[in-house]
């Protein structure tokens, strides 16, 4: 599929700013630590993408906007990013959204993703390199659960296809959660635990065979559909390799989701690990309950974008929040929001300010230990607020501002 045009990220270097020094240190949802990562030239990155049938929430856009700035701090170190991204293009809950309303699955699910495009593009996030459908991806998906059988890694339940967890020792790796904590999870996220004929209740669906009304394609398991894990399983691995740096999404994918990825890919292959750190974003929520398609509570970008909000109002509202923290929006953060965009762009247009040097070594430190946007941001606060006959700083801190936080003044 069709990415989406990126934003120039300006180099601090040419900016007359010295190069960054610190290692990008992130939480790892897997070993529950604050830990460096360790790229190569090349840091590569997987982050889950939008199941589009109601683009671009809030939740979404926090979520897209913490990986953003995992990007921005890589290139801003001198790695390559690689970053591979899906959509979901086709999966349970996109169907029974278009068999509600009467719409095509496919017109739905093109019609969300170009929406989630023109968000995406308008609040500065940069593209994946590769923007990768489910649909498009069936063939590598059927070859990587060929994988699993030929490691006896499949069991059929009435012609539809399970990964029992029994065959990976590491099952659990990723949300260290006991099997207590896992239960309710797996049913409350597109699980089936109380299916008859599952040899373990917390087994995964990897094909599905096709239903009546549904769409279904050919595999040598019959005519059918992927399941949810698999598909982010197969393409990431296809696209970076195993042992890739960071898988990322939400916090409401640590389990089952990135959890059954990880098992799928290790036995598929018998390498481990399937990334090197799995890190999730908090959960955005409104009106006491998470932003979630299901439940109706939504604020779309689109929405805020078409009653004249300026997208970088919309970006710096949601930086202001820790990546890893739950938080709830509400319309006073967008204000606020708004008139610090307005002070930031104000003190760049000065002649002069205070020495960017102490403010970009400020902004890279705080990013560099697990993305500290609040505290970059109130950094470039106190500079904003403060005099100064530095000549060249105003034009620093707007590359400053520009290349990491993808804040353009
Ligand atoms: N297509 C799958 C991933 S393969 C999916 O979860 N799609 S989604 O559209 O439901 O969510 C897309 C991303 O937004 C996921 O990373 C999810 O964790 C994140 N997300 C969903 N709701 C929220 C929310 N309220 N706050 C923060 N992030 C959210
Ligand atoms: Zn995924």
């Amino acid at each position: 599929m069709r990415s989406w045009p990126a934003s120039d990220v300006p180099s601090l270097n040419d900016a007359g700013l010295p190069a960054a020094a610190r290692r990008l240190s992130l939480y790892d949802t897997g070993t529950g630590a604050v830990r460096p990562t360790e790229p190569g030239e090349t840091a590569r990155m997987y982050v889950c993408g939008i199941t589009p049938y109601d683009a671009t929430h809030l939740g979404h856009a926090n979520t897209y906007l913490a990986f953003d700035l995992v990007n921005r701090v890589w290139r801003d170190l001198g790695h390559t990013v690689h970053y591979i991204q899906n959509a979901t293009d086709v999966d349970d809950p996109l169907l029974e959204r278009a068999q509600q309303t009467g719409e095509d699955w496919r017109e739905l699910a093109d019609r969300e993703i170009q929406l989630f495009r023109d968000d995406m593009t308008a609040l500065r996030v940069l593209p994946p390199d590769r923007y990768i459908g489910a649909v498009e991806s069936i063939p590598l998906i059927v070859e990587m659960i060929e994988k699993l059988r030929g490691r006896d890694a499949t069991y059929e339940v009435d012609g539809d296809v399970y990964f029992p967890i029994a065959a990976d020792p590491a099952f659990g790796q990723v949300s260290r959660l006991t099997r207590e904590q896992m239960a309710p999870l797996f049913a409350e996220r597109g699980g089936d635990p109380d299916r008859p004929g599952k040899r373990d209740p917390l087994d995964a669906l990897v094909w599905m065979a096709r239903r009546p009304g549904e769409p279904g394609w050919d595999s040598p398991f019959g005519e059918g559909r992927p399941g949810w894990h698999v598909e982010c399983s197969a393409i990431s691995i296809e696209h970076l390799g195993m042992g890739f740096d960071v898988e990322g999404g939400g916090s409401d994918l640590a389990f089952p989701h990135h959890e059954m990825g990880a098992s799928h890919a290790q036995v598929a292959t018998g390498e481990r690990p399937h990334a090197r750190a799995y890190v999730h974003a908090g959960m955005v929520g409104l009106d006491g309950e998470k932003m979630s398609k299901s439940r109706g509570n939504l604020v779309f970008v689109s929405r805020l974008r078409a009653d004249g909000v300026d997208p970088m109002a919309i970006r710096l509202a949601l930086l202001a929040h820790h990546y890893r923290s739950d938080w709830e929006w509400t319309d006073g953060q967008l204000r606020d929001a708004a008139a610090r965009l307005e002070r930031w762009r104000a003190a760049v247009a000065r002649p002069s300010g205070p020495p960017a040097g102490p403010v970009a070594g400020t902004v890279r430190e705080r990013l560099a230990d697990d993305l500290d946007a609040p505290a970059a941001i109130a950094a470039i606060d106190a500079w904003a607020a403060a005099d100064g006959a530095d000549a060249s700083s105003p034009a620093q801190v707007r590359a400053l501002a520009d290349a990491l936080l993808g804040v353009a003044l």
